[in-house]
């Protein structure tokens, strides 16, 4: 490597430049935050891989077998000759609220799928840096791809991983979904954020099934997001039900209450990211009364496509026995 890669007209392009324009593209298609971090990293991201270890010895994951996937380890798995790897945010903050009475679906779900919004920017950013740097190799990641995201996004300084298991960035808050482009080029890294929870413990209190069993450490198998998403069983857990305070797609409590949230925050004007709005006035009785149909219909190109028919009718069933889904407690 000299260096230097050209441009399609045969300009060569220092690596700095290289970065600095990449950097720029990745922020006209919407992006913000954008990092770079340098594979393998820094003194960091051993000890989070640790922390993966130990989460999955704990048996943290539940049911998502999925997470002993052995590349989550090593980032080489994913793109072979991986030097760099572009981070990058995508806000899904909007000044909204859903209507009293409604039952409640995690933001993240509001607007079109993100996998496929930063799946496809990403691919974008991909195909022009392969110009820039003819001979270099990339790959997409968003969420499904076996990598550590928040591990390598704090890496690449575009927040700090809370104690509520969020990256948080100090103007954003944690409304961030999270896209990463590897490529074979060596570009100039980011410094890596720094933490900012300070003595604060808001999250770990909030959560109403104990799920944030120490700081950092989020347990699966007590989080109403993981079994409002992920678990396939006919019935919630009891004690999940008994806790479920309303929630049917996801949960959000603990990023409601962190303090980085309640600063006023920049909202995305994004189409993709504004929110359907049945998702904002949700009533159990109407909703169970939709078809496999009428459930397709509305969450076409969505995140929630995850939770199947049957399953929404589950959660809200388990919500509605709690009490939630016609009356409504602000939290
Ligand atoms: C599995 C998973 C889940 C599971 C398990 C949650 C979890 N915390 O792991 C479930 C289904 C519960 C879930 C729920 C949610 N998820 Co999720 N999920 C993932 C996934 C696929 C893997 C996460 C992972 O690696 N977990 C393994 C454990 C070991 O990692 P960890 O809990 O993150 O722990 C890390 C840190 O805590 C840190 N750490 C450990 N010890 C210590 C100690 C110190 C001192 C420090 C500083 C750090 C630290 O190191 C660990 C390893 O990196 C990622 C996508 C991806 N590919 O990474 C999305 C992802 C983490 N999820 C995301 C979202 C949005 C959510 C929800 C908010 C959705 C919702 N509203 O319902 C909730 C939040 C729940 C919560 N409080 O964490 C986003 C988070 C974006 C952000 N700003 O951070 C991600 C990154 C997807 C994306 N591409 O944007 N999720
Ligand atoms: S998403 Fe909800 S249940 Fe899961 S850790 Fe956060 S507050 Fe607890
Ligand atoms: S609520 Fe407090 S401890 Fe939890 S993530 Fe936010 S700042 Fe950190």
């Amino acid at each position: 490597m000299d260096g230097l890669y050209r441009l399609p007209l045969n300009a060569p392009l220092p690596l700095d430049a290289l970065a600095t324009a990449l950097r720029s593209r990745a922020e006209a298609l919407g992006f913000a935050p954008v990092g770079l971090a340098a594979v393998p990293g820094g003194p960091r991201l051993p000890l989070r891989t640790a922390a993966l270890e130990r989460w999955l010895a704990a048996g943290h994951q539940g049911g998502m077998a999925w997470m002993n996937d052995p590349r989550r380890r090593r980032i080489e798995a994913l793109l072979p000759g991986v030097r760099s790897v572009l981070a990058v945010g995508w806000n899904y903050h909007v000044a909204v609220r859903p209507a009293p009475g409604s039952l409640r679906v995690a933001r993240y779900g509001w607007g079109r799928d993100y996998h496929r919004v930063i799946d496809g920017r990403l691919r974008q950013l991909g195909r022009w840096l392969e110009q820039a740097a003819p001979g270099s190799s990339w790959r997409a990641c968003v969420d499904s791809a076996p990598l550590l995201d928040k591990a390598w996004a704090e890496e690449a300084g575009l927040g700090w991983i809370g104690k509520n298991g969020n990256l948080i960035h100090r103007r954003r808050g944690s409304w961030l979904l999270l896209g990463h482009l590897l490529t074979s080029l060596p570009l100039p890294p980011d410094r890596p954020a720094e933490p900012l929870c300070g003595a604060c413990s808001a999250c770990l209190e909030a959560c109403p099934t104990g799920a944030i069993v120490e700081p950092f450490v989020v347990d699966a198998r007590r989080c109403i997001a993981y079994h409002t998403i992920e678990n396939r069983d006919a019935e919630l857990p009891a004690p999940i039900r008994a806790q479920l305070s309303g929630w049917v797609a996801g949960c959000d409590i603990c990023q409601e209450v962190c303090p980085w949230n309640r600063q006023p925050l920049p909202a995305s004007t994004e189409p993709d990211v504004q929110p359907r709005p049945w998702l904002l006035d949700l009533r159990g009785a109407e909703a169970l009364g939709w078809s496999d149909a009428a459930w397709d219909e509305r969450l076409r190109a969505s995140a929630l496509r995850r939770i199947r028919p049957w399953m929404w009718r589950r959660n809200l069933r388990a919500a509605m026995a709690g009490g939630w889904g016609n009356a409504w407690t602000d939290p």
